[in-house]
């Protein structure tokens, strides 16, 4: 017989190799990891913002011509070449500044512009190179090319002369802008004349007795100039001479109407006389450093010094000669304002 003690250690061994068998088995299971967990139930695992969306309302059908996609109603396009805008199917909006393109939805310009290539150019009603905008406020006429009528039209004068376009002589000076080399600066013609190649002869036996009848008829003043006709002819020659007149304009301004007359002169004293004037002659335009050349000759009779003054008719008969040479270059011609 077995002791009952015995049997109840037994037992209770068993049940303490039992206990730490279990003990053991906890101890080796592998560690919590950061891994995505297998997969389980879906409600529990994902993050609520990822959950299936709650099932979306029916969309109304498109009530309209035309529906784009996200505008509460089910999507209705247009045909091709149209796009739907605002609920209507229409050609694509303008990408320019302007449209004229029948494939893009008209867009105009403002008033005194047009539609060119894209862009909005001012109109230029007179087609002078100048918007009828700018042209305002130049205050030329639009509808003028030229408005100040001198021969510029506006774009010349505003744009590249720098003239006035609204003025017909800009500078003032003798030539209106049409016709002036130079319209915003007043040019200055410079005129000069010089005689060349002088030549002269005297009638001497003409001249002796010329200077008797003077001495005969007046040794004081005054002279009885009809008794000294009595004694020598008026037409009796005194002088003949011959010239060249070179009239050159050195100046910067055309000096155009250049009338041109010489002069022959005798001193008397400090004063001079003229005895002989030639025709005047117009030269017409004479080019900025143009230059003009004119030849003359001419005869001076008894007649011509008859003309003179008294003292000086005197003097001449006494010393018999005539001082007249020097003063040929004294050309009268058109002053310049
Ligand atoms: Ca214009
Ligand atoms: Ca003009
Ligand atoms: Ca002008
Ligand atoms: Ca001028």
């Amino acid at each position: 017989m077995r002791h009952p003690f015995l049997l109840t250690g037994i037992a209770l061994l068993i049940l303490v190799a039992v206990a730490g068998c279990g003990r053991e088995a906890a101890e080796v299971l592998p560690p919590e990891t950061s891994e995505t967990p297998p997969a389980g139930p879906v409600g529990e695992m994902l993050p609520a913002d990822l959950a299936d969306p709650e099932p979306e309302e029916a969309l109304e059908d498109c009530p309209f011509e035309c529906c784009s996609a996200g505008h509460g109603y089910v999507e209705k396009p247009c045909s091709k070449g149209l796009t739907c805008y605002e609920f209507v199917c229409q050609k694509p909006k303008c990408p320019f500044e302007c449209c004229t393109d029948p494939q893009y939805r008209a867009k105009t310009c403002e008033d005194d512009y047009l539609c060119v290539g894209g862009d909005c150019l001012q109109k230029d009603t007179d087609s002078d190179g100048i918007g009828d905008v700018d042209e305002r406020n130049l205050k030329t006429n639009p509808e003028e090319r030229d408005t100040d009528g001198d021969g510029l039209n506006d774009y010349l004068e505003a744009m590249l002369l720098e003239s006035d376009p609204t003025e017909v002589n800009t500078d003032g000076d003798r030539y209106d802008d049409g016709e002036d080399p130079d319209p915003t600066r007043v040019n200055e013609a410079d005129i000069v004349v010089k005689t060349a190649n002088l030549q002269y002869s005297v009638f001497s036996e003409n001249l002796d007795a010329f200077a008797e009848a003077v001495l005969a008829v007046c040794t004081l003043p005054p002279c009885d100039k009809d008794a000294i006709r009595e004694r020598i002819d008026e037409d009796e020659k005194l002088y003949a001479m011959s010239f060249d007149a070179l009239i050159a304009n050195q100046g910067d301004d055309y000096s155009s109407f250049v009338d041109f007359a010489p002069v022959i002169m005798v001193m008397q004293g400090k004063e001079k006389d003229i005895i002989w004037t030639g025709n005047t002659e117009e030269f017409g335009r004479l080019d900025i450093y143009g230059s003009v050349q004119k030849s003359y000759s001419q005869t001076l009779t008894v007649g011509d010094f008859l003309r003179l003054d008294d003292p000086f008719l005197l003097k001449l008969a006494h010393e018999k000669r005539i001082i007249l040479l020097e003063d040929v270059r004294n050309i009268e011609y058109e002053e310049f304002p």
